[in-house]
Formats: structure tokens, C-alpha cells, sequence
């Protein structure tokens, strides 16, 4: 028992009554199928859950089962437990970070390979393809049934962080557990319907700016395309409806770093991405980010073109020790 963080975490989750859920800012298919998947399976152990994210929850995703519960904001009560799912690092949090740290015991469930750890109970395993395979074991533990609502949530994080059970953490263990979700409920052709082909007409145009913006460095090997705040504006659209426009710049022939910038609120909002054996983790943590090695963000508060400028440099940066070094 002592030393298996999810089955510390499973005890603590059973000997509490009032439960707070958080995702991550800026959310994606595993922070909110992780929340709501935990969430559906403590309600029905009696527990009261409250789901809290400090963004709004994509068009695509609106879908998920109990997805018009999420709070903005944390409530004003004490909570027994306060889990956070898929945050690499408190910031994640967003402006929820001191509230969830208040609650006498916190929770982290995550698959990022980050160090900034804040929980009392650190249940983070890097191999997981995404943290919504954590939450089936860990509902598993709980003993609590997987219906298909919940089998629903699951299926969403596994397939968007596999990115449709495409990318390197595709393995055996993703693959039997969605599997399994199917036998449970899920339907993988409804869920890629919502998901994959449910763009807004904003997302659209400003994947059209994206696209039109496109730069090539390094031989073809960096790419970068970028949304300024006009960009955002004429195309009535938020920073949510750029989710999946940087795996557009990845998949340009012989690009081995692909980076997206938007700029929000006079900041640099900055996803990055790469091929093996590029690490993109490593050049988003020198701008106090992180993320997995092949998928990575940060923010930068510099103008746009300066924020690019350094992006570029410690891009070539990182191309150069991924083809240097032998791989880890
Ligand atoms: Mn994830």
C-alpha cells in the first residue's frame, strides 16, 4: 500500500465526502475526460464532487458527459480532497492554484514529466499515455463501475492525448484500456465526430491565418506560424479554437520542430511540437514551461516577434542536442 501513490490516493478519495476536481487552463480532451470521468465515479460512491477549470470548455468537447457542471471559480467551502488532473506544475492551475491549495489534502494525477510537483499525494506516472489512464486504474480501485458515460470521458483523453492513437505513447496499455472502454460504452465514432469534426467557423478562419503565416528555418527543419490579436479578433474566435493548429505545422515534410504563438492578453501563448528525437519539453521549460517531449507550451511576455526571435533560437538549440547526444 505505502508507496503506491494511487492507492494512496484511491484510500484518501474514500474516506472523503466533499471533493474538488481541477483542470488545467487552456483545457484538452485528458484534463476534462480525467475530471470528469473521477468525477461520475465519486458522485456515485456518495461523494459530493465539484469540477472547477479557470477556461471555458471548448466547443468540441461540450459533448462529454457532464460537461455543463464546470465552475470557473472555486466556491467558498472546505473541501476534504482536492485532486488536480493532467497539471504538469501548479501554474497549470491558473487562478484556481490557491484554492486548491488550500484543501487539506492535494491530489496530483498526471502523465507530464515536469518536477513542479505540489501534491500530497504525487500519483504521476510518465508512461501513461495520458491521465485518463490513471483515472481508469484508479476508479478501478475505488471498485466503482465503468458506465458508459464515464467509459466516454476516458475514451476522449486517451484518443486526443494519442492524438487518435497515432503518436510514439501509443502502446499496448492505451490500446487494451480503450478497448475495454468501447466494451464499456464508448462509441469511438461519435466521440472522433464531436471531437475531430466539430469546428467552429472561428477555428476555421483562424486556422487559415495560421497556415498563411507559415515560416520555415533550419533547412525546413523549424516551423513556426503565429496568431496576433487581430487575427483572433477578425475571426471572432479565443485561444481554445487553436487547439490541433500546431499538428498541422508538425506535419510539413522534414519539420522536426513545429511552433504555434498566439498572442493573448499582450502575452506569447506558445505550443510547440516535435519528432523524435527532438525534445520540446526541455526548450519550453527554458521559458518557464514544460509538457511531454514531443508536445510542449509556455508562455512568453515578450512582443510577438522578439518572443519569436528567442522561440527560433532555442529551437536550433534543441535540434542540434537531439542530434548530438544518444538518446536517453
Ligand atoms: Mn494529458
Amino acid at each position: 500500500m505505502i508507496g503506491d501513490p494511487l492507492e494512496m490516493a484511491a484510500e484518501a478519495l474514500h474516506s472523503a465526502a466533499k471533493v474538488l476536481l481541477a483542470c488545467h487552463v487552456n483545457p484538452d480532451g485528458d484534463t476534462m475526460g480525467s475530471a470528469l470521468a473521477l468525477g461520475l465515479a465519486l458522485h456515485s460512491a456518495g461523494k459530493e464532487v465539484t469540477l472547477v477549470c479557470a477556461d471555458e470548455v471548448p466547443l468540441p468537447y461540450r459533448f462529454m458527459p457532464g460537461s455543463d457542471s464546470f465552475l470557473r471559480a472555486v466556491p467558498e467551502e472546505a473541501f476534504d480532497v482536492a485532486v488536480a488532473l493532467d497539471c504538469d506544475g501548479e501554474r497549470r492551475l491558473g487562478s484556481l492554484a490557491p484554492a486548491v491549495r488550500r484543501a487539506p489534502c492535494v491530489i496530483e494525477i498526471d502523465h507530464h514529466t515536469g518536477t513542479d510537483r505540489f501534491g500530497d499525494i504525487v500519483a504521476v506516472d510518465s508512461t501513461a499515455a495520458a491521465t485518463a489512464v490513471l483515472v481508469y486504474e484508479l476508479i478501478r480501485l475505488l471498485a466503482q463501475p465503468i458506465t458508459a458515460d464515464i467509459a466516454t470521458n476516458l475514451f476522449v483523453g486517451i484518443m486526443t492525448d494519442t492524438g487518435s492513437f497515432r503518436f510514439a505513447n501509443t502502446r499496448a496499455r492505451s490500446l487494451r484500456i480503450a478497448a475495454e472502454l468501447v466494451d464499456c460504452g464508448a462509441d469511438p465514432y461519435q466521440i472522433a465526430d464531436h471531437v475531430y469534426e466539430t469546428r467552429s467557423r472561428g477555428a476555421t478562419l483562424l486556422l487559415g491565418q495560421a497556415l498563411n503565416s507559415l515560416r520555415l528555418y533550419q533547412e525546413g527543419q523549424i516551423a513556426t506560424a503565429r496568431l496576433t490579436a487581430e487575427d483572433f479578433e477578425s475571426a471572432g474566435a479565443s485561444d481554445a479554437d487553436t487547439e490541433g493548429i500546431v499538428n498541422h505545422v508538425r506535419a510539413i515534410a522534414g519539420v522536426q520542430i513545429a511552433l504555434l504563438l498566439r498572442e493573448i492578453n499582450g502575452k506569447v501563448r506558445v505550443s510547440l511540437r516535435s519528432r523524435e528525437p527532438v525534445d520540446v519539453a526541455e526548450i519550453a521549460r527554458e521559458f518557464g514551461g514544460g509538457g511531454h517531449r514531443v508536445a510542449a507550451g509556455c508562455t512568453i511576455p515578450l512582443p510577438i516577434a522578439q518572443a519569436e526571435e528567442r522561440l527560433l533560437d532555442a529551437a536550433r538549440r534543441g535540434l542540434q542536442r537531439a542530434h548530438s547526444s544518444p538518446r536517453p
